[in-house]
């Protein structure tokens, strides 16, 4: 059985582009309820944290750095399905491969820069709410 909640986060690039609102807006469209949601910003270390999976690879070092450059907003999202549903929502990692209308495709500007993020299994969206919010800030 597939879990209700995923996690999200507007990347630096696309709040720096003040795509925030924009991209909330065709989040709750989709069928997606809100239940926490903050700006906040990433230190290199909590970045590397965040990513530590793909240490290895080349582009970690960019990642972590565009990662940590400016504010980015972080929300845990709830629909049935939810990691599923909001992968395929969002479209492909890379936004010349996404789906037209999807998220990435519409505000994403490379593979690295690809607006948001969302959880790939019910196990780490439940490590990434708790990476960034406490059960207070949950609705
Ligand atoms: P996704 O689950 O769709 O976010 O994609 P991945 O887990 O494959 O990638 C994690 C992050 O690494 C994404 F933010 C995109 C970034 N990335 C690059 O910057 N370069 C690459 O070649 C592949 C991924």
């Amino acid at each position: 059985m597939s879990g209700k909640i995923t996690f999200t986060m507007i990347k630096p690039g696309a709040v720096a582009d003040q795509y925030t609102g924009a991209i909330i807006a065709k989040i709750t469209e989709g069928g997606f309820k809100v239940k926490a949601l903050k700006l906040t910003r990433l230190t290199k270390c909590q970045a590397e944290k965040f990513y530590a999976v793909h240490k290895e690879r080349p582009f970690y070092p960019s990642l972590v750095e565009s990662m940590s450059a400016g504010p980015v907003v972080a929300m845990i999202l709830e629909k049935d399905n939810a990691v599923e549903a909001y992968r395929s929502f969002i479209g492909a990692t890379n936004p010349a491969d996404a789906a037209e209308g999807s998220i990435r495709k519409m505000y994403g500007k490379s593979i690295e820069a690809n607006a948001v993020h969302g959880s790939d299994s019910d196990e780490n969206a439940i490590i990434e709410t708790n990476f960034f919010f406490n059960q207070q800030e949950r609705f």
